[in-house]
């Protein structure tokens, strides 16, 4: 439908203004705000996701199609609430304590949110102890954690650690710059994403 195309393409170019007046046009013409999230947004989004992959795209492109995302989210939120439509699944993501790098796991958040993933985002610097607390509140699929720093990212392990014992089994993801393969396995974290990208691929796979 064309003005699916036209939300898709244009989230593609980041045009935030554009996809929220096409939103509001798609709502009142009649489409159901999952129709305007699957087959506008979420299209867009995973072209986003594979031209950042691919190179093609860097961090500000990705950045104002995220925000055009959000914008026109922030209309169809309450409709898509209302409709009852399923996420699939929850993210429970932060940098760990005493870290304050975001960037990465921003987006990280962006692009789950672009493959159908509620985010819930507990920021930079999240203490252990807030990890476990809404782990609990929010009963998600995954936690994802993110580090930059060689000194913080041996934080991850002392939540993975805290988490599982509180009984909290949720497979956790783990991100960052400094870290690898090897160090995840040392740390028992369930996936390693060498980029936001791979993360998503992974979880899909991993939550399947
Ligand atoms: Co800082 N910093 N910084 N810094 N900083 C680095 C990380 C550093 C490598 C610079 C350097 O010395 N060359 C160095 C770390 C050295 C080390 O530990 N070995 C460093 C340092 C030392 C510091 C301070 C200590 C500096 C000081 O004050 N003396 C200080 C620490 C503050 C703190 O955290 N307590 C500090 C501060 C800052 C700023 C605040 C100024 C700013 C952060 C702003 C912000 O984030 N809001 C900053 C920045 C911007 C950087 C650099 C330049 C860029 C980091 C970045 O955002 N990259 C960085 C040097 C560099 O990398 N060139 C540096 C882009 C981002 C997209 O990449 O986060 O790796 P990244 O995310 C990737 C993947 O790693 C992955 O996906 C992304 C790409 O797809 N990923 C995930 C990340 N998290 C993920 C989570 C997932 C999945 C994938 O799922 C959960």
């Amino acid at each position: 439908m064309e003005i699916l195309d036209s939300i898709k393409e244009n989230l593609i170019s980041g045009e935030a203004d554009d996809v929220v007046e096409l939103t509001n046009t798609a709502l009142d013409t009649g489409l159901d705000a999952n129709q305007i999230l699957k087959d506008g947004l979420l299209e867009g989004m995973t072209v986003v996701g594979d031209r950042f992959k691919e190179g093609l795209f860097f961090i500000p492109e990705v950045m104002m199609a995220a925000r055009a995302m959000t914008k026109s989210l922030e209309i169809l939120d309450p409709l898509l609430a209302e409709a009852g439509v399923k996420y699939r699944g929850t993210l429970l993501i932060g940098t760990v304590q005493g870290d304050l790098h975001d960037i990465g796991k921003n987006l990280a958040a962006i692009l789950f949110r672009g493959a159908g993933f509620k985010i819930v985002d507990l920021g930079s610097s999240v203490t252990i102890d807030k990890f476990i607390t809404k782990a609990k509140e929010h009963n998600p699929d995954l936690i994802g954690l993110s580090a930059l720093l060689t000194s913080t990212m041996l934080n991850m392990g002392l939540v993975i650690k805290g988490l599982r014992e509180n009984n909290i089994s949720t497979p956790v993801i783990v991100g960052g710059a400094p870290l690898t393969q090897e160090f995840a396995n040392s740390i028992n974290a369930d996936i390693f994403a060498s980029s936001a990208s791979d993360g998503v691929e992974k979880a899909l796979v991993a939550l399947s």
